[in-house]
């Protein structure tokens, strides 16, 4: 069964309440480099540019999120290349948090459950009250990802408990999935924290995907203008105080393990320099455009909206970058 986030919501209250790592200019990690984690300043390359601050209020779709649409709702021809999930999959961007307390999510148990829902929400890929999702958060501040396919769904998160966050650090996140078994990695400032056992096959939005109605809590009750869209920076069909508060930067979104298939505590390299696109990126966020509303794919294939507005006015764009 597959929990909508108001049946999670409804069921219970919400609980409100240094790693290790190398660093590569190639950017596509994959070997083992041990070492402090670089940090602010720690990467050599002087790019500059721009990021995204998230206000993490959220109570207004489409306000305070970047939305990128994967699937038309009126037919069912094949999504644009965002809409990843059918192959090997790699999601990867870099987040920042001032302190422990910009996310007050509290932990989950993760395990065969949709509990990421209960996270401050990093990446929603969600489908309302409907099967075929993934998405991030940040629950304790400890990452945690989710992937359901036709069946079941498995939320996984590090089994130590421990944070993710490091407070003022910009931290590199990869998220991976491998289609054929359904396996799932998380590897943070370059050390391998999951690798787990998850559900198999294509996840990828249904192109005959009919969204969900009734059921959405804004834009009246329709989630046309929620469901076949993938969500960076909060949660998705406007859900309050479950969204993240913080920067992200150089999102990508790759068809295939960018990093490998590492057990846990192996360490890699963490990417020193913003992307290229190449034959597996599905799509690429440098986030530098600095103003307005257009949501820039460096692929071309998938520009999306960036909706300022809501409670606090965000996102807002930042002159704070990992590669400065
Ligand atoms: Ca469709
Ligand atoms: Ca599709
Ligand atoms: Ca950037």
């Amino acid at each position: 069964m597959v929990l909508s986030k108001r049946q999670v919501r409804a069921a219970a209250v919400l609980a409100l309440t240094g790693l290790l790592g190398g660093c590569s200019s190639g950017g596509d990690g994959g070997s083992a480099v041990p070492g402090p984690n670089p940090g602010p300043g720690g990467c050599t390359v002087a790019a500059g540019g721009t990021s995204l601050r998230f206000p993490g209020t959220n109570r207004v779709a489409p306000d305070e999120r970047v939305k990128v649409l994967i699937d038309d709702p009126g037919n069912a021809a094949p999504g644009p290349s965002a809409d990843i999930g059918a192959t090997d999959a790699t999601i990867e961007f870099w987040m920042r948090v001032t302190s422990l307390n910009d996310n007050p999510a509290g932990a989950i148990a993760c395990g065969a459950n949709n509990e990421w829902v209960r996270s401050n929400i990093l990446l929603d890929r969600d489908r309302h009250s409907q099967n075929l999702h993934y998405g991030a958060g940040l629950a304790n501040n400890t990452l945690v990802f989710s992937v359901s396919n036709a069946f079941s769904g498995v939320t996984v998160c590090r089994d130590d408990g421990q944070p993710d966050v490091r407070p003022g650090q910009w931290q590199h996140v990869a998220l991976q999935r491998r289609m054929s078994d359904g396996h799932l990695w998380i590897l943070v400032d370059g050390q391998t924290v999951v690798s787990e056992a998850g559900p198999p096959g294509d996840i990828s939005y249904p192109d005959d995907g009919v969204p969900a109605t009734g059921t959405c809590p804004f834009n009246g009750g329709d989630c046309v203008y929620s469901d076949p869209y993938v969500v960076f920076g909060a949660e998705k069909h406007g859900y309050s105080d479950i969204s993240f508060a913080g920067w992200m930067d150089e999102i990508r979104l790759s068809t295939v393990l960018r990093y490998g298939a590492p057990s846990e505590g192996d360490s890699y390299a963490v990417p020193c320099a913003p992307f290229t696109p190449d034959a597996q990126t599905a799509a690429l966020y440098h986030l530098d455009a600095g103003s307005g509303t257009t949501l820039i794919d460096a692929t071309g294939q998938n520009n999306g909206d960036v909706n300022p507005g809501g409670l606090a006015d965000g996102p807002q764009w930042s002159s704070e970058t990992p590669f400065n």
